[in-house]
């Protein structure tokens, strides 16, 4: 069994935002805004399932989902698209594909040294981010 992701997570690092939302095509005034934000991860997981929420300031983004159970995302305020979206365990990774008009989009969670670790993919772009445990908890 892996690690429970249950809990408030704060952004430490975050490497390559830019070029993940340039590949999404967000717009250089958005992309000014989004690159200062420290992202929060609400995370309640009961077995395989999930509901992820990123908070932040400025937008807040959530989704719910069970694991090997296909769902429809609408990324709203984000690049507002729509995409069919998998997660699947690879692993003790929590790997989602997202199909839609974007090739090789998709992200991977997984906790290493009490750590939260994210990588956001989309064409080619890989976005790396890091979450530590909320001090509030
Ligand atoms: C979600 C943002 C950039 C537009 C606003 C920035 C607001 C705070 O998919 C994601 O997370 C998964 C895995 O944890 C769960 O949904 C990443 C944030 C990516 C993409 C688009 C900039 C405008 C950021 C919501």
């Amino acid at each position: 069994m892996p690690a429970s992701f249950s809990g408030t997570w704060d952004m430490i690092s975050n490497v390559n935002f830019e070029g993940y939302m340039i590949a999404l095509g967000i717009s250089s005034n958005l992309r000014k805004i989004a690159l200062k934000l420290k992202q929060r991860k609400v995370i309640e997981q009961q077995g395989d399932l999930f509901i992820i929420k990123t908070l932040s300031t400025f937008r807040n983004y959530t989704i719910s989902f069970k694991v090997d159970c296909e769902f429809q995302e609408f990324t709203k305020g984000l690049d507002n698209r729509h995409v069919k979206s998998l997660v699947v365990w690879q692993d003790n990774k929590l790997v989602c594909e997202q199909l839609g008009e974007k090739k090789n989009r998709g992200w991977a969670h997984w906790i290493e040294d009490d750590k939260l670790h994210l990588e956001l993919y989309c064409e080619g772009e890989v976005c790396k981010q890091v979450f530590k445990k909320s001090a509030n908890e």
